[in-house]
């Protein structure tokens, strides 16, 4: 596959309702968008980075200078047999998965189409509808957050995860187990704790949580296996996983029963296959975690939740509860029984909406192969 043209564009998206996490509120994304052309096709890519580094440390402008200045311009120098040849070129930038990520989704995007295969399929995907979840954020107040539930059980959703933090964890998780006894409930920290917490995270064993992710540091492995030998609920790692050698090393001291799989996080399908391989190895059951992402992350994370390992529901929803309209027809829609079916067209089985990803697009940058 030789790249023709790899063009950078920046989104500004207004979400339909603001999301808040333990580390801070969005209420307008930026997002950065790959089109790659190779072939007389063209793939496309999202960076998943928040608009702040208090995720990860990636934002949309770092990515910009990663892409522009290092992954483009060794993308255009030669021809690729496969994608995974160019996530091994990559490996020389330390870090920057989402940026990575973006650039070598586009082109197995391109290679599926190439193969005339759905992307799910191309990748080694099974399942023909994947499960959804909810990641609903902090609240204005506790009957808000009740509410936004009761919605997303009506609509067929599989489980519930809520954001907590300290002063939005315990008192909640009471007033939702009182209203909610039986659902599939889950609490996401984004790190809002340390070990000192550890008598208070006791207090979260009682609502019989599925589990809780990242509770702790968001680079930290050795605490996460000291807390998970205290507390009964299974702990989830997202932040702290970045690669199949991260999951391997948490596995194996004990740091977490379950991973948060992102595609941005780990760099790619390259990668984000590899930790799947591991996981399921050893029998550890994985999710696709989401980032907020536009309908061409939100086709990305589709394809890979229909590997065999990603045996419990995921963050990927519908486009609504994020877009007033989203750049992808047709938009992501959950089934009554809460799924979402793998398309089975050639490539991401979405189509880019060309004129609105137009309307919102305030910066693009184009980078064409010399000969
Ligand atoms: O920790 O999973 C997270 C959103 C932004 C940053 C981090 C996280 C999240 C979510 C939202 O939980 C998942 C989604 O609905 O896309
Ligand atoms: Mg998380």
């Amino acid at each position: 596959m030789k790249i023709d043209r790899v063009e950078l564009l920046e989104l500004r998206m207004p979400l339909v309702h603001f999301f808040e996490t333990s580390f801070d509120r969005t209420t307008n994304r930026r997002i950065v968008l790959v089109r790659a052309e190779a072939e007389g096709l063209a793939g496309w890519g999202e960076v998943t980075c928040g608009e702040t580094p208090f995720y990860s440390y990636e934002t949309p402008d770092t990515a910009w200078h990663i892409l522009r200045d290092f992954l483009i311009p060794w993308a255009l120098e030669k021809s690729w047999n496969l994608p995974a040849e160019i996530a091994r070129r990559f490996e020389p930038v330390r870090g920057h998965n989402m940026a990575k990520a973006a650039l070598e989704n586009a082109l197995w995007d391109i290679e599926a189409q190439r193969q005339g295969l759905p992307l799910a399929r191309l990748i080694g995907g099974t399942r023909e509808e994947i499960a959804c979840g909810v990641s609903i954020g902090i609240q204005n107040s506790p009957e808000e957050l009740l509410e936004k539930i009761q919605q997303e059980m009506e609509a067929g959703y599989q489980r519930i995860k809520v954001k907590i933090k300290l002063g939005w964890d315990v008192g909640i998780l009471e007033r939702i187990r009182s209203s909610f006894p039986g659902i599939r409930l889950m609490a996401d920290a984004n790190s809002a704790y340390t070990l000192a917490d550890l008598p208070h995270l006791k207090l979260l064993d009682q609502f019989h949580l599925m589990m809780i992710e990242q509770p702790l540091g968001w680079d930290d492995l050795v605490d996460h296996a000291c807390l998970q030998r205290e507390i009964e609920t299974p702990i989830c790692l997202d932040e702290s996983i970045h690669s199949a050698q991260d999951a391997r090393k948490a596995i194996e001291i004990g740091a977490c029963k379950i991973i948060n799989v992102k595609l941005g996080r780990v760099g790619g399908y390259t990668a984000a296959r590899e930790l799947h391989d591991v996981c399921l190895a050893r029998q550890v059951p994985i999710w696709c975690g989401g980032m907020l992402e536009s309908g061409i992350g939100r086709a990305h994370n589709i394809a890979m939740s229909s590997l065999p390992g990603f045996v419990l529901p995921g963050d990927v929803s519908a486009s609504r509860r994020y877009w007033h309209q989203d750049i992808i027809e047709p938009e992501v829609t959950v089934t009554a029984r809460g799924t979402i079916p793998v398309p089975k067209q050639a490539g991401l089985g979405y189509t880019p909406n060309l004129a609105r990803i137009a309307e919102v697009t305030v910066r693009k940058e184009f980078f064409d192969s010399r000969t």
